[in-house]
This record gives C-alpha cells, structure tokens and sequence, in this order.
C-alpha cells in the first residue's frame, strides 16, 4: 500500500501514534509518505520507505492568521498524484481530515480512500466548539473509515456530533520490546540518590493535564516515604507548576526534565506513574509506563480505565481527588509485595492487550476493508 499519514510533528500523543503506525507499515514494507510542517520527532532516523513532506505556509501581510489547512490541502493533493496514494490518513481531525477530503477533491476523479483518526481533544475541546463543530462533522462523515483511540472516544463523537458513520475503535500500541530492555541512559540513583521512590509524569503540561495536582499529590507522598518527582514535558503551565513547588517547598525533591523524545529509558526508573488528567482519550504516556511495569495512579477519566485496570494496574479516582490519589501511593509504595504485583500485572496488560503484535492486524484489517469498500 501507499499511505500519505498527516499529522502534528510536536511532543504529544497523536503525532506518536502517527509516527509509530507510520514506522511499522514502513517496516511491513508499505511505502509512506509523512506530512506534516514539520519532521515528527520520533521519525528523526531514516527509513528506506519512509519520506517526509514538509507543508510550507505561505506568509503574507494580510494574513493574520496564515491558512495552513490549504497549504496541507494542496501538498496532500499534489502527493497523492505524484505517488500514486491509495490511502490519505489523517491523525487528529482539526484540520487534516478537512484539509484531506480537499485534496481529495483537487484530484477527482481519484480512488484514493480517505482514513481519519480520531485522537480527543479533537472532538472533546477543539473539535467541538462552536466555530468547528460543523466542519469537523463534514469532514469525519465525508471519511471512508474513520478510527477512535478508545470506546469512549467513539461514543463521545456519536453523541456530540450525531455522527451515524461507523466508527472503529483502534487502541493505541505500544512496541513491547522497549519496556524491557536494560536500562543504559537512566539510573534511578541519578534522581533518587538516597533509595528514595521515584514519581514520574509526562505531558504536554497543557490544563487538561492537571500537573498542579501532580505536585500537590506528591507533596503529599513526600511526607509519608522518602520519594522524589521527576516531570517530563514542557508546555503552558510549566511556570505555575514551577510556582506550585515553590511554594509547597519541595523544590529539592522536584526535578523538571523538559521535553526528552524517548522517554522509555527514563519510565523504566519510575515507582509510580502519574496522570492526574482531567481529561484523557486513551492515555498513552499511561501505557509507555505500564509497557516499562510502572502502574498507574490517576483520574477516572475518558478513556483512560480502558487502559489503567484499577486496582490491578494501578488506581483511578475522580478528578481532582488528590487526597485518594496521594494515599493510593502510599499504600502501594509501603507494600512491596503488591507493588511488585502491580508492575508485572502492568507489563502484562501492556504487551497482552496493546502489543504491536495484537493492535498492527487491526490496522492492517482496517486498511484492506476500507481499500475493498
Ligand atoms: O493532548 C492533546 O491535546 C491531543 C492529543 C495529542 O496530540 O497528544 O492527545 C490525545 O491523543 C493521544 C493519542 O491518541 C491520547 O493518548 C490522549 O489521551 C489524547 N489527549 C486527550 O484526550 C486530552
């Protein structure tokens, strides 16, 4: 197959998906062509059936906001001639979906398939505002399939948007192998020098992601067993996290990392991961830690109980229940023998239910029944 794949090329969930989806149908020996207006930084190694399309958007006085949705409209056409697409996917709808249906349109008559993939906050935030909403309807109706990281994400897209288009619910996956090879880059001592626990986090530090709560929920932690914080990501509210720890005065015990590309060597030193969210479609920086055995305490929210089994894989509560969050830690960290029993019922869940080997198939099922249809 030929695949043209759009997609966000920064540090977040769906330009992840995009890229790893990307690798592994270029390793099945499917010719890919990524676009996006910048290199995905998980596709910066070169792959022989891997290339890369950078959208560039034109600058011009009158636009105060430049158009990149033609811009990648008119790449994403002249591509998909020039290679000969069978398939144009775009990750996350606003605006790729849109902006492939356009280029699909600037070539007809074509037999090119339109795929979107449905991420979150595409259709719980963005999506859903009142100046998207109808364009984002259009554009997921006007797919040939479309794809939702989660049960949750599917039934939130019929009910907000009335959308009656077959959704199929695709789980995110993870490669098994790299939560289990030795650790080279991080040692836990480096972060934990005294055998203290190590809590971890890493997002986009968006609202949505609720790292105050983190920080609150690990002061509380701190002050039962000997722990430490290490915060992976940048984002808007690094600053009033910055402040948050300051003024608990745990300034000691917090390390902030900034954005690292490959965050498996440093997850597989964690204790205990954290996402607090206040909302979250799948949660796929919950399931990088359970592939490394790091379980999971974090809010019942979205999509993330399809991933995170509570009580079994770590523990979920309501939004904002710092106090339940903080004690679910501590309790696990003071038991060995159930922490232990939660890293392995992690792993487990990561490589049984969301393996490549198991979640690939689908997609590939997926790809040939859209091409049929
Ligand atoms: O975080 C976002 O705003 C969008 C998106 C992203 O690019 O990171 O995240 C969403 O897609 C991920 C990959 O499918 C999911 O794991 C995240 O749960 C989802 N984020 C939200 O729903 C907030």
């Amino acid at each position: 197959m030929k695949i043209g794949i759009s997609c966000y090329p920064t540090h977040g969930g769906s330009g992840v998906v995009a890229a790893e989806l990307g690798l592994q149908l270029a390793n099945a020996g499917h010719e890919i062509h990524i676009v996006s207006y910048a290199t995905p930084f998980r596709l910066n190694t070169f792959h022989p059936n891997i290339k890369i399309h950078d959208v560039e958007v034109a600058a011009y006085p009158l636009f105060k906001y430049p158009p990149f949705a033609l811009s990648l409209a008119t790449k994403l056409a002249e591509i998909a001639k020039e290679y000969g697409l069978d398939i144009l996917h775009a990750h996350y709808a606003v605006p790729h979906a849109t902006s492939a249906w356009l280029a699909k349109q600037i070539i007809a008559p074509t037999k090119i398939k339109l795929i979107t993939t449905l991420h979150g906050t595409d259709i719980t935030l963005v999506g859903a505002d009142a100046s998207f909403q109808r364009v984002v309807k259009f554009s997921i109706e006007q797919s040939d399939g479309v794809t939702a990281v989660s049960n949750y994400l599917r039934k939130r897209t019929q009910e907000e948007f009335g959308v009656k288009h077959d959704i199929r619910v695709l789980y995110n996956f993870i490669d098994p192998a790299r939560g289990d090879n030795p650790t080279h880059v991080c040692k836990k001592s480096q972060y934990a020098p005294d055998n203290e626990f190590l809590l971890m986090h890493a997002s986009n530090f968006r609202p949505v992601k609720r790292v105050t709560d983190i920080v609150r929920i690990f002061a509380k932690v701190r002050d039962a067993v000997p722990a430490r914080l290490l915060l992976i990501g940048e984002g808007p509210e690094r600053m009033l996290v910055q402040q948050v720890v300051k003024d608990l005065g745990i300034q000691k015990d917090v390390i902030f990392m900034g954005q690292v590309d490959l965050i498996d060597d440093l997850l597989k030193c964690a204790d205990i991961f954290l996402l607090p969210s206040e909302q979250e479609s799948f949660g796929l920086a919950a399931l990088e830690a359970m592939n490394c055995r790091v379980p999971v305490i974090g809010a019942t929210t979205g999509g993330l109980p399809e991933v995170v089994v509570h009580g079994e894989t770590g523990f979920l509560f309501p939004v904002g229940d710092i106090k339940d969050m903080a004690n679910a830690c501590i309790e696990l960290l003071k038991n060995p023998a159930q922490h232990a029993a939660f890293r392995e019922a992690a792993r487990k869940r990561a490589v049984e239910e969301f393996g490549i080997d198991v979640i690939m198939p689908r997609w590939m099922k997926f790809y040939e029944e859209v091409l049929a249809g």
